[in-house]
């Protein structure tokens, strides 16, 4: 790291340990937790027994004969020899052993009273019936199966489905364009897409099928007779355009098929998915995650991170399906432990802003896990929503996907978890399939706004660009040390890339570059800073665009911050932010005044320092986010940068970016 880099580190650092406040575990959960302190130093002890010791959750067939096979970094190899079915070991086991009657998904649709529970016995008859119509339409072992779906059980039931018969899905989110499911049904050569006619959002029907049937032309057009049948469930009953060559509707052949499968046992390092994500540049990466690993590393942590009682708890991942926080902690880690989900169809404003709090009330949530945006947006919305409704039911909270700012940290903490519900605040990636760097909930004192500490069985450090460790006080790269189960196998169909992106910087010392700026306190807890190219560089000194948001966020007229690096003539980079105020502030009148913007330029110099004031601040209505709520700083500073705004592909709702180059514009 540069002489100047490390000054700003240490300036934004001491900045940083101003937060003295700490959440020590609550005593009653801290007396009954899944997991103690202890269980740090037996997996330090012993990292491989450790593993074998948590794939006793799992049934096997064939037991494994090896944790780890390690010949051929990066390629690694999990318990090696053991066989198993990724479906019957999240479905039919738990019904031999007597829970067919426990729901297994409580889902919730976006219009009111469109609701269906689904227990484990009824779960188990949907998927032996899904995946014997797939093997009939001739889906087997490798083969590839596309899911572009709202969140209806029946997105959960072809994933199990698919994977049931040794096939692997590739699910795209359904807010993606058409061009987005071509060039991931190419890149993955997916003989059956399984969709819906359409969705239920922001209290209207949206149409699914029809970007089905562009993408299925285009793909037409490259690779003839790839894509051969289209299965699709009704959801909301609109018309459809039919192409009796391919389409298929779900009811017809699903209902029809036989409730009995037999599932076949596969090698653990079977594939299970690819779940593509964006890469910086270039196209996206398709992700390849497979079955052993997974499964043990997603049911550990589901269990270990959010305490998991399956006998009592009511769990909800509030988010999409189409994001890994879906596969990992919806579907595979919370079935293969046997527990009780909420899913979730519409949007947390539909019909009115109270939805989640009234699904946590009705249905007795004990533990939620969402993303920091939308506890942001509902910051901004005000306490007094949640405030009419009964949360007493929360024990845990869980956050995922950013950086959470200390002051949505302790909204989410007080005004959600009633002052009492630990915030686990999870670092992972699409890659790493399972949570990596977490507090746990029976064991660590929460930071407001740091990840804290690798779990269990999982080694993090914070090197420099040397790879050197940096001492405690100090910032660098985020690295994992060691492998662990539930890692990806490799890209799809390219395993240089796959070296060149994760383990070419660190070849010497064989470990897994995250791409990610993080920070070691005094205590040598972890404080994540973003992605490495979210960085700005002001007058030679290295700022996290994290840290100038969350001292935008604890102003309390601020909702929501996006800050980006322009280019500017003196100072190489400028500091741009893009603000939303919370409702309370814009009460006053609609315009921004200057004043205010002023206040806020001034409050991130008295927050961070003067070489982070914002050279220019934009008061905004919305940011432009991902499917999992991530900003995408990139078309922002296309806008900061006066540049036409590239390619939108992967927003969850395209039609933010034109709100926010209009209101630039206007304000000009
Ligand atoms: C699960 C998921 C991965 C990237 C990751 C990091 C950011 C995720 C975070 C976090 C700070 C957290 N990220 N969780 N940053 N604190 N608790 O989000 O996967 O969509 O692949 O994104 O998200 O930058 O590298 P994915």
């Amino acid at each position: 790291m540069s002489q100047s880099s490390a000054e700003t580190d240490s300036q934004t650092l001491a900045n940083l340990s101003h937060e003295d406040r700490r959440f020590d575990p609550p005593e009653e959960l801290a007396a009954h937790a899944n997991v103690t302190a202890e269980t740090y130093e037996e997996a330090k002890a012993d990292r491989l027994a450790f593993w074998a010791e948590q794939a006793e959750r799992i049934s096997w067939d064939e037991p494994f004969t090896e944790v780890l096979d390690w010949s051929n970094p990066p390629f690694a190899k999990w318990y090696v020899g053991g066989t198993l079915n990724a479906a019957y070991n999240c479905v039919d086991r738990h019904v031999e052993a007597g829970h067919g009657d426990r729901v297994a998904f409580h889902w919730v649709g976006e219009p009111e009273d469109d609701t269906r529970d689904i227990t484990y016995a009824e779960l188990q008859d949907e998927v032996c019936k899904a995946a014997n119509a797939l093997a009939e339409l001739g889906v087997g072992q490798g083969d590839r199966v596309a899911i572009y779906m709202p969140m209806i059980p029946e997105t959960a039931i072809a994933m199990l489905a698919t994977v049931r018969l040794g096939a692997l899905h590739t699910v795209v989110f359904g807010g993606f364009s058409s061009d987005a499911l071509a060039t991931r049904v190419l890149d993955c050569e997916t003989k059956v897409i399984i969709t819906s006619d359409g969705g239920y959002r922001r209290g209207s029907p949206a149409a699914l099928k029809p970007a089905v049937d562009e993408a299925v032309a285009k793909v037409e057009g490259e690779r003839p007779g790839l894509v051969e049948h289209v299965l699709v469930v009704r959801r909301t009953g609109q018309d459809v355009e039919w192409n009796d060559d391919l389409d298929l509707w779900w009811h017809d052949v699903v209902d029809e098929a036989s409730p009995e499968h037999t599932p076949e046992m596969f090698d653990a390092e079977n594939p299970l998915f690819v779940m593509y994500t964006s890469g910086s540049t270039g196209k996206p990466k398709g992700i390849v995650h497979t079955t052993g690993g997974y499964l043990v590393g997603t049911s550990y942590t589901h269990w270990a991170v959010f305490d998991l009682k399956p006998d009592t708890d009511v769990y909800w991942t509030a988010a999409d399906i189409g994001w890994i926080t879906g596969h990992s902690y919806i579907v595979y880690g919370p079935l293969a432990n046997g527990a009780t989900s909420v899913m979730y169809e519409g949007t947390p404003d539909t019909p009115h802003k109270g939805r989640w709090w009234e699904i946590i009330e009705t249905y007795g949530v004990t533990i939620l896990y969402c993303a920091p945006t939308a506890i942001r947006t509902f910051m901004k919305w005000g306490a007094e929503i949640p405030e009419k409704f009964d949360l007493s039911s929360l024990r845990i909270l869980g956050s995922v996907g950013e950086p959470i700012n200390p002051e949505a940290y302790v909204w989410y903490r007080e005004t959600i978890g009633s002052s009492r519900c630990p915030v686990m605040d999870t670092w992972w990636q699409t890659e790493t399939g399972m949570h990596m760097i977490s507090p746990l909930p029976g064991v660590t004192s929460g930071k407001p706004g740091s990840a804290m500490t690798a779990i269990p069985g999982v080694s993090a450090e914070v090197v420099t660009d040397e790879g050197e460790i940096v001492p405690n006080g100090s910032g660098g790269y985020l690295v994992l040390t060691e492998p662990w189960p539930s890692m990806l196998r490799t890209l799809l169909g390219d395993d240089e890339r796959f070296k060149d992106t994760y383990w070419s910087k660190y070849a010497e010392q064989g470990w897994y570059f995250a791409g990610d700026g993080a920070k070691k306190d005094e205590d040598g807890d972890i404080w994540l800073l973003g992605r490495v190219d979210d960085v700005m560089n002001v007058s030679g000194h290295r700022l996290s665009t994290t840290e100038i948001e969350s001292a935008l966020v604890s102003h309390p007229k601020v909702a929501e911050a996006a800050v980006v690096g322009a280019a500017d003539e003196t100072t190489g980079q400028a500091v741009c932010a893009f603000v939303i105020l919370r409702e309370s502030a814009l009460e006053g009148g609609e315009e921004a005044p200057d004043d205010l913007i002023e206040e806020l330029r001034n409050h991130v110099r008295k927050e961070i320092g003067a070489i982070a004031k914002p050279r220019q601040i934009m008061i905004v209505p919305e940011l432009p986010k991902t499917r999992s709520g991530k900003i995408m700083r990139r078309l922002l500073k296309d806008v900061a940068e006066n540049r036409e705004v590239g390619d939108v592909t992967t927003l969850a709702d395209s039609t933010v970016m034109d709100l926010i180059s209009e209101g630039v514009k206007g304000e000009k």
